[in-house]
């Protein structure tokens, strides 16, 4: 690592994260968060640069390697912000030690925040519920534990969600639990909704309108679910909250690997070749629900309507936020 105009070295863990967080097996907007703070923490740690430009420059380097991976949940940026702005002194050892005390503190509010969450998503459940999950959250999990804590009893209608079947951690995560799961594909969603008491999803960017960017899916289950008259609980915390669209930008959709919708082989059994052009796949990796189709937005700060959600995003981030890893 050194002083002079040359890229700053990233530390391994920082290298090996953002991969993780790019191939998903690092996933979840909290878990990325968490990741990409303890890796921030890691290149701190590790850091030889002599000066405190240096050292700045170095973990703006980090933040960007980072940053990159995955566009659409805002809890990464969120989460390089806290730890950047974190970072304070005027030599090269508080610099270190400020920007791992922040990655520490970030990583305990996350949890903090995540169980304050859960316990309010749970008033919203009753004894005896049926509930209905979409793809794999931390935080709307966090609102069934805490149920479960309670002494309520759920039992479960969990989404296959492809391309990716993160419903089948959600299942895995349920039965630890001893929730009676039962399995479905996407498809089979708006049938099931009779049988459902309640929606519950995560989400990976809030809008300042109280849109909700979340799994590939979401928005068509909460129109079928609003047709149903079956409740929707979004459940994330305040780190969900996009501060870019306080200032009018929208929240850039994930575009992933077609090969994740349609293998080789699938594609030769349809085209015969795998090199069709004019056979278009798409594979988007979330989609945005309109407000009117969420009842609640749960938080560790208590449950908002979506459309006062912008009131939290002015009191937590002012008018807006800019992006401290930019040179
Ligand atoms: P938690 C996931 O995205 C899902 O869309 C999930 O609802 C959301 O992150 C929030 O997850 P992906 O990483 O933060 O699977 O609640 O694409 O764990």
């Amino acid at each position: 690592m050194t002083d002079g105009d040359a890229e700053p070295a990233l530390h391994e863990a920082v290298v090996e994260t953002a991969e993780n967080i790019a191939t998903m097996e690092t996933r979840g907007a909290a878990t990325i968060a968490d990741a990409a703070a303890a890796a921030l923490a890691d290149q701190a740690a590790a850091s030889d640069a002599e000066s405190p430009a240096a050292f700045r420059a170095e973990l703006r380097a980090a933040a960007r390697e980072l940053h990159d991976t995955r566009p659409t949940a805002v809890s990464l940026p969120n989460a390089l912000r806290f730890v950047l702005q974190g970072t304070e002194g005027d030599t090269v050892a508080d610099l270190r030690s400020s920007a791992i005390t922040a990655a520490e503190s970030f990583r305990e509010d996350l949890d903090r925040a995540q169980d304050r969450l859960g316990r309010v998503g749970a008033n919203r459940l009753q004894d005896g519920d049926v509930v209905m999950t979409h793809c794999h959250s931390t935080d709307a999990l966090a609102c069934i534990e805490a149920a479960l804590e309670q002494g309520k009893e759920l039992e479960a209608i969990v989404k296959e969600t492809r391309p990716r079947k993160q419903g089948h951690i959600t299942a895995r995560q349920l039965r630890e639990w001893e929730v009676p799961v039962t399995l479905i594909v996407d498809n089979a969603a708006r049938r099931y909704l009779d049988d459902a008491d309640h929606v519950l999803v995560g989400a990976d960017s809030i809008a300042a309108d109280g849109s909700v960017i979340n799994k590939i899916g979401t928005s068509g289950l909460a129109v079928n679910a609003r047709d149903r008259g079956t409740p929707i609980t979004v459940a994330a915390q305040t780190l969900k909250l996009h501060p870019d669209t306080l200032t009018g930008h929208t929240v850039e959709i994930e575009d992933r690997d077609v090969r994740e919708v349609l293998s080789v082989e699938e594609q030769r059994e349809i085209t015969g070749d795998d090199a069709d052009e004019e056979l278009v796949v798409e594979n988007p990796a979330f989609d945005v629900t309109p407000p009117r189709y969420v009842d609640a937005i749960v938080t560790e700060h208590g449950q908002f309507p979506p459309e006062s959600i912008v009131t939290l995003m002015r009191e937590l981030y002012g008018a807006g936020v800019d992006d401290p890893w930019d040179d």
